[in-house]
């Protein structure tokens, strides 16, 4: 390979390279000086240094891709849930110390300016930060990768709290300026919808064209994704949607101005925000206009490179594995049909074998009603070309669902792309299960349960398609920057391999029986809780005491997640501190920690949010009460916030019910981080309790096919209530208006809710977690053993990195090999 322009050499990686480059930005980006500059221009100074270190190995990487014949992976989400970009370029680049000791010199404190930093929300929960965990591992991992999706204006909303109830307000991240983005606007993108196709016939042959009805401009934006110090830094590429000039210039020319800038807002429209939504699809055509915008772009750029490299479209699998982060990217498949059969001019099934080559396909849910679909009438009008491409496909694969099963019409019925009823609409999964090689669920029970329920006929008709890739998280992140006196503990006790070998961390079990590392692990387990003390005193006003149990429950709030079955809990200690049942002296302190976000339209979850709040004002005001337990829920849960509070954790609360969770990865942060688990035997939790040993993990609840039966025979959540005398106490004092001034209105919907529906089994498994929580009390007690089981925790579950993931991804889905970098 050769690089056309002479090597800039990146600043030298020393303290005093470090000041020399940092007084450089702040001159001459930031346009000011030490003694003037705002906490932002010395935040904006730093990152712009730490990039600086990053520059050359990012265009060497981006050289090197655009030569090197091998594989690459590029990763369609419509989500990247990033966090804060410093403290990871910093240990990428192995700058953090000398960072901390060059702004020292400058007497500046590099915690304060990270402090600065506004993380990009741009994704909602689970899906979005796998998308930013494996984007991570790949980089370190020497994968050539791209990761493509949209730049939101708007990130998932701030929450905050008026009188307990969440209030939305808007995420204006890139208020103070984005340091960690670079435009291309000469490699913008020209993305159309709407109009109508044309067909004609040439020589005999029938060929369609889509005469769209308008278009957009999609400009990318690169952001770096450095891998752990090894010299590789890849690209993620988000779309930002313009108004094209051909529409301004026209109507400037008729002279209304007026005009040109509302065809500029609409266009604009279209990465202003992110649907607040998680786990529920909404049926809005902005949120299929972004889908197309964001796909269309990322495969024209990604082709459009690949023949600029002098490569031919017959081998395109050879070049990508496209993989489709959930049904958000799923237009991709006739998208790229488009392009090869209308623009490039290959034969239907030549492209269609190219296609389902190129494409995978991982699904994140297991409820029904997340699974998105598209009203026929919709996708006609945005899409029309699309839309063909789709019946053609579909007649295609009807008739071989007829060749292979024979004439079950009521099988092909199920099988269409096409849902009849209760409209027409295109079922995107489905889509997916067609247009593909593989199709991957999150976690051993979730790929089972996709198998054996949600995609059944599709298993039927095509079980080679279908595998597991149990979800991980990043190490990086999770523990090393997270927990730095636990990462220093580790890597005193077995090295530092485990960074990027988390299954070294095997190598600690033997340290779980040694007394005095257990009480090291103990005391950086006070320091982290010291750590989050400090935060939500500065961040939230809350007060929280180190020296109780942190039982922590963290994630989207939703009803099949549980956060309700927590409350019971809450309040079954609330009352029984109160009666004298149980003595505050002498029982085990606890601070409950919530967080989590209610999609704005979920009434039910915001209920569920005030009630929580509600109680916890009760709890937390009780002279009685509050000696013993609190609650704790800071409003804006993110990223940020995780990273402080994980590591802080004793308990992780994992209580959906069985079946529901696709996989989790909460879960095994906190798991990593040497907190014990009480959670049912559901997604990565089963693999979870596998690994750690049933002595050290509280299961408790209902199996999935238990709570499938129950629901067959008819659940009566009613009878729960009547045979419980306990279940009987705290729904009824949530009803009797304790936690609402004595209001018994305000509460009753969900009262009500959990008597006559409780479709997610809160009631059926009450008592089983209740006494889960007493093992957990008793077993508290004994520190010696807790920390045992913590440490063996953080032994045992080195499987749940991200790089174990993409490992699993290359070996099952991708295969695709390691490309390190040169030079
Ligand atoms: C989540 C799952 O709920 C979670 O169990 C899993 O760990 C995570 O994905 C990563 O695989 N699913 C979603 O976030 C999800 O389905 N979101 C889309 C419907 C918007």
């Amino acid at each position: 390979m050769t690089e056309t322009t002479p090597l800039i050499a990146s600043p030298e990686l020393n303290v005093e390279g470090f000041t020399r480059q940092y007084l450089r930005e702040l001159t001459y980006t930031q346009g000011t000086t030490l003694e003037r500059a705002s906490t932002n221009d010395k935040y904006l100074a730093l990152a712009r240094t730490v990039r600086s270190y990053l520059m050359s190995r990012w265009n060497r990487t981006v050289t090197q891709q655009y030569h090197e014949p091998a594989r690459a992976v590029a990763y369609l989400s419509a989500e990247f849930l990033l966090g804060r970009q410093l403290d990871n370029a910093l240990i990428a680049s192995g700058l953090e110390e000398i960072a901390a000791e060059g702004l020292a010199g400058l007497g500046l404190s590099l915690d304060e300016l990270r402090a600065a930093e506004v993380e990009p929300g741009l994704g909602n929960g689970g899906l979005g930060r796998l998308a930013a965990c494996f984007i991570d591992s790949l980089a370190t991992m020497n994968i050539p990768a791209i990761g493509y999706g949209i730049r939101y204006e708007f990130g998932i909303f701030r929450q905050t709290f008026v009188d307990g109830r969440q209030v939305e307000e808007p995420d204006n991240w890139l208020d103070n300026g984005s340091p960690w983005e670079i435009a291309r606007p000469e490699q913008e993108v020209e993305i159309s919808f709407g109009g109508h196709t044309e067909t004609t016939t040439v020589d005999g042959v029938e060929k369609t064209t889509w005469v769209p009805g308008w278009s957009v401009l999609a400009l990318p934006y690169n952001y770096m994704v450095p891998g752990y110090l090894n010299g590789r830094v890849n690209t993620l590429r988000l779309w930002s949607a313009r108004a094209t000039h051909a529409f301004d210039l026209k109507i400037f020319n008729y002279g209304d101005y007026a005009e040109a800038v509302r065809a500029q807002t609409f266009a604009e429209n279209i990465t202003k925000v992110l649907y607040p939504e998680d786990s529920t699809p909404q049926g809005k055509e902005l949120r299929l206009q972004q889908q197309y915008f964001f796909v269309a772009a990322s495969l024209h750029d990604f082709v459009e490179r690949v023949l600029e490299a002098g490569f031919d479209l017959h081998d395109l699998p050879e070049r990508v594995a496209f993989q489709l982060n959930d049904t958000h990217p799923v237009i991709a498949i006739p998208e790229l049909m488009r392009v090869l059969v209308d623009l490039k001019g290959l034969a239907w099934d030549e492209a269609w074998a190219i296609t389902q080559k190129c494409f995978a396909y991982t699904c994140h849910t297991l409820l029904p009603e997340a699974l998105e679909v598209w009203p026929v009438e919709l996708m006609s009008r945005l899409l029309p070309r699309h839309m063909e491409i789709i019946y053609r496909i579909n007649d295609e694969f009807l008739e071989q669902v007829r060749a292979k099963f024979g004439n079950d019409e009521m099988l092909v019925r199920r099988m269409s792309i096409i849902a009849e009823y209760p409209e027409r609409a295109v079922r995107m999964a489905y889509l997916a299960s067609v247009g593909t090689t593989k199709i991957n669920g999150v976690a051993e029970l979730h790929s089972q349960l996709l198998r054996d329920k949600v995609l059944n006929d599709f298993a039927a008709f095509a079980p080679e398609k279908f595998t597991n890739v149990t979800n991980g998280v990043t190490p990086r992140r999770f523990v090393r920057l997270a927990n730095p006196g636990l990462s220093a503990l580790i890597t005193e006790a077995i090295g530092d391999g485990w960074v990027t070998d988390l299954s070294r961390l095997s190598e600690l079990e033997p340290f779980a029986d040694d007394a005095e590392f257990r009480r090291r692990f103990r005391e950086i387990k006070r320091g982290n809780k010291d750590r989050l003390v400090t935060l939500l005193k500065n961040r939230d006003g809350i007060d929280i005491d180190p020296d109780t149990m942190l039982d922590v429950m963290v994630k989207r709030l939703h009803e099949y997640k549980r956060q309700l079955l927590k409350v019971l809990h809450v309040v079954s200690q609330y009352d029984r501190l109160k009666s004298g049942a149980i003595d505050p002296a002498t029982t085990v302190h606890r601070t409950f920690v919530f967080g989590a976000k209610a999609a704005p339209g979920y009434q039910m979850a915001k209920e569920i949010i005030a009630l929580i709040n509600h109680v916890g004002a009760r709890v937390n005001g009780d002279p009685v009460v509050s000696q013993a337990l609190r609650v704790a829920f800071p409003a804006n849960y993110n990223v940020t916030v995780a990273e402080t509070l994980v590591p802080a954790a004793d308990l992780s609360e994992q209580i959906s019910l069985a079946g529901k969770e696709a996989s989790g990865t909460g879960n095994m942060k906190f798991a990593l981080n040497g907190a014990l688990t009480v959670g049912t035997d559901d997604g990565a939790n089963v693999e979870i309790r596998q690994l750690v040993g049933d002595e050290n993990f509280f299961l408790f609840g209902l199996t999935e096919p238990e709570a499938s039966a129950i629901q067959e025979a008819g659940y009566r959540p009613s009878s729960y209530y009547e045979q419980n005398p306990d279940l009987r106490r705290v729904l009824d004092l949530i009803a009797s208006g304790e936690f609402s001034g004595g209001d018994r209105s305000v509460f009753e919907p969900i009262v009500s809710n959990l008597l006559h529906e409780d479709r997610f089994m809160v009631l059926a498994d009450f008592q089983s977690y209740m006494d889960a929580q007493e093992r957990v009390d008793t077993y508290y007690r004994d520190q010696e053993a807790w920390s045992r089981s913590a440490v063996l925790n953080v032994a045992r579950t080195g499987f749940f990195s991200s790089d174990r993931s993409m490992q699993d991804y290359l070996d099952r889905i991708w295969h695709a090999s390691p490309v390190p970098i040169e030079g």
